[in-house]
């Protein structure tokens, strides 16, 4: 794609206090300009008042949403993209604050995007991978990731990942502000939803390293919802469903 298009990235943060400032900088430090929307949940330790700080350094290139509480990661990106599209994004990234998405990938799957609508960082083709992870996390994203192409057809080997690029069009097209799905089903939902709105999707290899500091929110529930929604993804296949 041409480089002189708004490139904007969005994360959704919960106690990321420790990383914020390392992703900012890697951004920052990259040879194209890319902004970043913040939304950050009224983070305990403080992220919150670390992403205003950004926008005060950087204004117009860091941009802070704070909502009240922890409200979920699906949500966040959703208003963090809406945020982006209405402030002229013509491609939108989205990326995890906890530095397991490395920045430095962000000019290849920016060069991706020439010939595709999303480009996705995955982690299952050559050259993609996971760093620190144990054996259980592997078979269960692997099993997830198999499931999911079952169900809904898709032909990506990393379907639950959230390192993306998007082109603005096929977001508006996904009606991705309907999605109401949480975590990997939040993911594997904007995915599905882009390839029946005639999305070129193609992958990228990213090495995913577990975060450094602070907690993991997966959740059990979070889990629930994506096994339920293969059902969801399955029938809307089955049925011809487009956006
Ligand atoms: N605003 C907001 N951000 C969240 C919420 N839950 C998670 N996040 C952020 O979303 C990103 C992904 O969450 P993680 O906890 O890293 O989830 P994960 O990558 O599956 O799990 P680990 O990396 O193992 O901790 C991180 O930047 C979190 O700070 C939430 O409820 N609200
Ligand atoms: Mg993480």
């Amino acid at each position: 794609m041409s480089q002189a298009q708004a490139v904007w990235a969005v994360t959704a943060t919960y106690n990321e206090a420790e990383n914020l400032p390392e992703l900012a900088a890697g951004l920052l430090a990259l040879p194209i300009p890319v902004s970043l929307v913040i939304v950050d949940d009224n983070s305990p330790d403080g992220t919150g008042d670390l992403a205003d700080r950004l926008v005060a350094e950087h204004p117009g290139r860091f941009h802070a949403l704070h909502r009240p509480g922890k409200l979920g990661y699906a949500s966040a990106h959703l208003l963090g993209i809406r945020y982006a599209l209405d402030h002229g994004a013509q491609v939108v990234v989205t990326m995890d604050a906890d530095l397991s998405h490395d920045p430095v990938r962000i000019p290849q799957m920016l060069a991706a995007l020439a010939d595709a609508d999303v480009v996705v960082g995955s982690r299952y083709v050559p050259g993609g991978g996971t760093r620190n992870w144990g054996g259980d996390r592997r078979l269960l994203s692997r099993t997830a990731g198999m499931l999911v192409r079952l169900a809904s057809g898709l032909r990506v080997a990393d379907p639950t990942g959230g390192f993306r690029a998007y082109r603005a069009p096929i977001l508006t097209a996904a009606r991705f502000d309907e999605v109401r799905q949480e975590g990997y089903a939040f993911l594997s939902e904007m995915l599905f939803r882009c390839m029946r709105s005639g999305a070129r999707i193609v992958e990228v290899p990213i090495i995913f390293a577990d975060r450094r500091y602070g907690r993991s929110k997966l959740s059990k529930r979070i889990i629930l919802e994506a096994a339920l929604n293969l059902f969801s993804l399955a029938w809307r296949r089955l049925t011809g469903w487009r956006p």
